[in-house]
Order: C-alpha cells, then sequence, then structure tokens
C-alpha cells in the first residue's frame, strides 16, 4: 500500500513581482502552482495510492474567486481516492471566506476545534488531525494528539514550525521532534517548511517541503512525498518532484578572471543547475562576486552576464530565465579604492561586532514582520549573518560607486 504526503501547495500564490516582468514568458510562470496539482494528481493515480494526505497549505490564502475552488474539487474528481485535508495558517478556517457548499465525497478536512481521528479499518489506517483554526496558533498543537490506535499504522497530521527558529518561516504550531516521537506513531505527514526535511526515520517525521517553489529563495527540487507502507510498516519515503519550473540560485567567483575565464566559471555555475533541473525551465539569480579588474565593466552589464548564463543554458540543452543579476564584485584595491580603504575598514568593522549584529538582525526581523504576507516573501530583509553580509556588500558598493566619481 501507498500514500502521498503534500503540504504547502499555495495554490494559485501570484508569484509577486513575476508577472510584471516582460522578458520571462508568461505561459511558464502562469498557473504553475495549479500545474504542479495537476502533475501530483497524475503521479498519485500512476502510483496507485490508497489515499493522500494535504497537511495545510492548500490555499494560498482567501480566493480571489470560486475558480480555486473549483479547480480543487475537480482534481479531487479526477483523484477519486481519499484525501484527507488539514487548514494550515495560510488557509485557517477562519482565513478563508469563500467555500464550495460542497466537497467531493472523497475529501475528508479535519476538524479546527480539535484533534480529529480517522481509522481506516479495510486499509489498516489511524490518521490524527488539528486544522488551524486561526492564522496564528502559538501553542503545540500535537500535545493534544491521542494516543496511537492499537493495530493499526498511525500518522499525525500536523502543521507546524517544529523547531525551525523563525525567519524564513513564521513560527507556528511549535512543537519538538521528540514529543512527536514518543506520541508513538508510525508517520508525521508535517507541513508548513517550504524545503523538505526528514527530522528522523522510525517513527517517520516528514517535511515533503511545498509543490512549486515561488521566488528565488525556494531553490531546488520540489513536489511531494511517496510513502510505501509493506505488512503495517513503512518501508520507504520518497521525494518525488513534481514542480513545473525550478529556481537556483547561482554565484560565481570572478576573482582573478579575465572575461573568457568568466564565462566558463558561468558555464560551471550554469550546467550542473540545468541538468538538475531536468527539462524544466529554470529561474535563476545570478550573483558575481569576487575582486576583478571586470568590476568597473561587470558593474554596467547585468545584461551581459545574462546573457552569458542563457547562453550557457542553451549550451547544456535547457532553458535559464535570470531572476535577477547582482555585480559584487570589487576592483582590485588601488587608486580610489585605496583611498577609500580606511573608510570601507570602518564599515567591515560593524559586521565583526556580535553585538551589533544580533541587534540590527533583532530590528530587520521586526521590519519583515511588520509587512504583509505576500511581500514577507518578496521583499528581501536579511535575516541571518551571511545575509546581512551579502546586504552590507550591496550598501558598500554603492556607496563606494558613489564617492568615486569623477569629480569636475
Ligand atoms: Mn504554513
Amino acid at each position: 500500500m501507498k500514500f502521498l504526503h503534500a503540504a504547502d501547495i499555495h495554490l494559485d500564490s501570484p508569484l509577486a513581482g513575476l508577472h510584471a516582468r516582460g522578458d520571462i514568458p508568461a505561459e511558464i510562470i502562469q498557473g504553475c502552482t495549479r500545474r504542479a496539482f495537476q502533475a501530483m494528481i497524475d503521479l498519485a493515480i500512476a502510483e496507485d495510492v490508497a489515499f493522500v494526505v494535504i497537511a495545510g497549505d492548500l490555499y494560498d490564502g482567501d480566493w480571489k474567486d470560486f475558480s480555486t475552488g473549483l479547480f480543487f474539487a475537480s482534481q479531487m474528481r479526477r483523484l477519486n481516492r481519499p484525501c484527507f485535508l488539514l487548514r494550515g495558517n495560510h488557509d485557517a478556517q477562519s482565513v478563508i471566506t469563500r467555500s464550495l457548499n460542497r466537497l467531493p465525497d472523497n475529501v475528508h478536512e479535519f476538524s479546527s476545534r480539535t484533534c480529529q481521528s480517522i481509522a481506516l479499518a479495510e486499509l489498516g489506517v489511524a490518521l490524527h488531525g488539528h486544522s488551524f483554526p486561526n492564522r496564528a496558533v502559538p501553542e503545540d498543537l500535537s500535545a493534544g494528539y491521542p494516543a496511537p490506535a492499537k493495530g493499526l499504522l498511525n500518522i499525525g497530521v500536523l502543521h507546524t514550525s517544529a523547531e525551525d527558529p523563525g525567519g524564513l518561516h513564521d513560527r507556528y504550531a511549535p512543537c519538538t521532534a521528540a514529543a512527536l516521537a514518543l506520541k508513538g506513531y508510525d508517520y508525521w505527514a508535517l507541513g508548513h517548511i517550504h524545503e523538505r526535511r526528514v527530522l528522523q526515520e522510525r517513527p517517520w517525521i516528514v517535511f515533503p517541503g511545498n509543490l512549486q517553489g515561488r521566488h528565488v529563495q525556494e531553490t531546488g527540487a520540489k513536489g511531494c512525498t511517496l510513502v510505501t507502507v509493506e505488512d503495517g510498516r513503512i518501508v520507504a519515503a520518497e521525494h518525488r518532484s513534481v514542480d513545473v519550473l525550478r529556481w537556483a540560485l547561482l554565484e560565481v567567483d570572478a576573482t582573478g578572471a579575465d572575461l573568457a575565464t568568466l564565462t566558463d566559471r558561468i558555464g560551471r555555475a550554469v550546467t550542473p543547475a540545468i541538468a538538475a533541473a531536468d527539462g524544466r525551465p529554470l529561474l535563476a539569480r545570478l550573483v558575481v562576486t569576487g575582486e576583478t579588474d571586470l568590476h568597473e565593466r561587470l558593474r554596467g552589464d547585468h545584461e551581459g552576464v545574462a546573457a552569458t548564463a542563457r547562453d550557457a543554458a542553451d549550451a547544456a540543452g535547457g532553458t535559464l530565465h535570470p531572476e535577477t543579476v547582482r555585480i559584487r564584485t570589487r576592483a582590485p584595491a588601488r587608486g580610489a579604492e585605496e583611498r577609500l580603504a580606511p573608510l570601507r575598514t570602518a564599515f567591515a568593522a560593524g559586521l565583526d561586532d556580535p553585538e551589533s549584529v544580533a541587534a540590527l538582525l533583532a530590528h530587520l526581523a521586526k521590519l519583515r514582520a511588520g509587512l504583509p504576507p505576500d511581500l514577507q516573501a518578496t521583499v528581501e530583509i536579511p535575516l541571518d549573518e551571511a545575509a546581512l553580509r551579502a546586504f552590507a556588500d550591496d550598501a558598500w558598493a554603492l556607496a563606494a560607486s558613489a564617492l568615486e566619481e569623477p569629480r569636475a
């Protein structure tokens, strides 16, 4: 017997910002969350799974119109086998104001008032789940989950940030892997963290990741987890990609490079990403770093870097659309750079003081929390030290170029 575990489908998520881009073909972004969901249903049918579990955030938020719900219902009819649905922070009971009067009979939604258990005697399976009543759930919901049903394979379905410290993923219904393991279930079908994480095996505690990456922070293969059960025991929990476009963050070190070397290095970054995308269009952020004589030239030539990457993708048999090009190179220290060296040192020193870094990061996290949810994903506010350093590099590059402007 097999079942499919998915989460964070964010159906009809708008992919904020991308639609305005004239250089990215509309057909590769339009409806991509729906197309990934369709691919998941295709997989469920092809693998002949007994049922599907969706561990929260099926919807991205309140429906814009009824077409989102109608699409889901029609896919459920196509699935034609049970689907167990849990509500997460994005589609909590109080967040979704529209609904179809009746979902297809094969859809079972977990209660948001209490943990609800559903036994499938013929399959030897019991599922336990507690939907989010509201967007913010500060308490550990897993504490209210019942003891395992004897003689059945027990699956806990839960939307939670688990032990994630927060940052990219808001902290909701936090719990520990140790506490989940103690519950005595066979499998925890988790949702909320948008990257695949297997917290442990036996019992399995799994975040499948989201179904489709939506921005450059959601890189790599996305999809769901196919679980195989033999003789009442889980023998495999494998990732299956169902995404229809892929995101990548490609960093190229230009240190000491001339143009030919840089072209080679861009190719070496692009080629494996194209291979990993396995025929899907690749949306990539290109970041060029390092100390190089090409600094001045690169700073004025984002389009040239983008074109080199696209050409490398074509040579590797795929397609790449640059999301952005970030030039974070430095000129070898001489002349103006040398004159600015004391300022540069003072600027950099701020980042070597753990206290001021911690204070700055706390301030930035607060700033981010105050943004509307759809902006939180796209406005890039550094949330860790590495991101803060990259941010500071960009800021320094701007400041230095302004200071280096030849004076009349
Ligand atoms: Mn969530």
